[in-house]
């Protein structure tokens, strides 16, 4: 009994240093104790994602799985299918798992309060990613990073009243429709918010707000039956590049025609992302009027945070990316939000040129 008793320890042994080898080895890369670990340690990251609903998410937990393989990292990724109720399992899951690090892309802003007291009472810092919580304490979580969804709805707003204006078109002949994106999201509260103030404050006339809920299946679904509602339909705000595709698809099935030749009866489409390559081709060919950049890459930026509170250090609370905006309708050269000019540039060439240009 003794000795079975011995080899049973001995075993235990063996498998203790076999996996505290293994930290410094990674899906076959070396620990990079360069840059922000420590030696041989593997840091193990729990990504929780809000699901697969468009482009640029796909586009988005890729670059948080290329970013995460590998260099001491281990990630643990969950889809949460666009339920929240998942995403709450998956953030107590890893708690259980005692990951060092929680990222959490949230489908909406509220409802977070207690699980994430929970990984702060585990002692678990918490990244947010993309879209914001709306939590009564700002410490359960170490830090957000994203876009500023509000400016790229006040660009693309702006982008609309250059262009209006330029073509002698009257505030009160605008008729627009705004496909939303998934209600309570921040993607879109903010661009929600953009048009709105903008349209009260030019004149524009807001007919519908609806959402699409950012899938191409629900954006031409909503735009077929705001076509049989209103007849008058001249700018079709769509927050995001998929609810426009299936918009356009809508409308083209009307027997209508999509293009910012409003003023001829043509059907106005504008979006946001920039990242599926069909919408940028759109952008191309002028049957999207103006697209308002998103980017997706939040990968590295994420890891960047991460070795900020390895190496001891305090990441700042908020950390906005620069995002440009796109258009091939020569008219509007630059757009001016908040004493800020932006330029408006071509759409790219490639999905892949697009990404290599996005900083920030
Ligand atoms: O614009 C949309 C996606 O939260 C920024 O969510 C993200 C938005 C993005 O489904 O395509």
């Amino acid at each position: 009994m003794k000795k079975i008793n011995e080899v049973v320890t001995l075993l235990l042994l063996l498998s203790v240093l076999v996996t505290g080898c293994g930290s410094s080895v990674v899906n076959g890369k070396k620990d990079n104790a360069g840059e922000g670990n420590d030696a041989g340690k593997t840091i193990t990251v729990g990504f929780s994602q809000l699901g697969a609903e468009s482009d640029w998410r796909n586009t988005n937990t890729q670059s948080m799985l290329d970013a995460f393989d590998g260099d001491g990292y281990t990630l643990i990724y969950k889809n949460g299918q666009q339920k929240q109720s998942n995403q709450i399992t998956a953030i107590r899951m890893f708690i259980q798992q005692e990951v060092d690090y929680i990222v959490l892309a949230p489908a909406t802003e509220t409802g977070w309060d207690s699980v994430l007291s929970e990984a702060k009472e585990a002692g678990i810092p918490v990244i947010i990613v993309d879209r914001r919580v709306d939590v009564a304490d700002k410490n359960l979580y170490s830090c957000w990073v994203g876009s500023d969804f509000e400016l790229e709805g006040r660009k693309v707003a702006a982008w609309i009243k250059a262009y209006t204006e330029g073509q002698g078109i009257d505030p009160s002949d605008l008729h627009i429709v705004n496909i939303q994106g998934s209600l309570g999201s921040t993607a879109q509260l903010g661009r929600t918010r953009g048009l709105a103030n903008a349209a009260r404050e030019n004149g524009w006339e807001i007919l519908a707000e609806e959402s699409g809920d950012f899938t191409e299946t629900k954006g031409r679904e909503v735009m077929t039956s705001l076509l049989k509602r209103y007849d008058n339909i001249n700018i079709v705000y769509c927050e995001n590049d998929n609810e426009a595709i299936g918009a356009i698809d809508a409308i083209e099935s009307a027997g209508k025609k999509v293009g910012s030749d409003i003023k001829h009866g043509e059907i106005m489409v504008v979006s946001f992302d920039a990242v599926n390559e069909q919408a940028i081709q759109y952008a191309r060919e002028g049957k999207i009027s103006c697209i308002a950049e998103c980017n997706p890459l939040h990968g590295p930026r994420v890891k960047a945070l991460i070795e900020t509170i390895e190496a001891g250090g305090t990441p700042e609370k908020f950390n906005y990316v620069d995002e440009r905006i796109f258009s091939s309708v020569p008219d509007v050269n630059v757009i001016i939000v908040d004493g800020i000019t932006y330029t408006v540039d071509a759409p790219p060439e490639t999905q892949s040129a697009a990404d290599a240009s996005s900083s920030g």
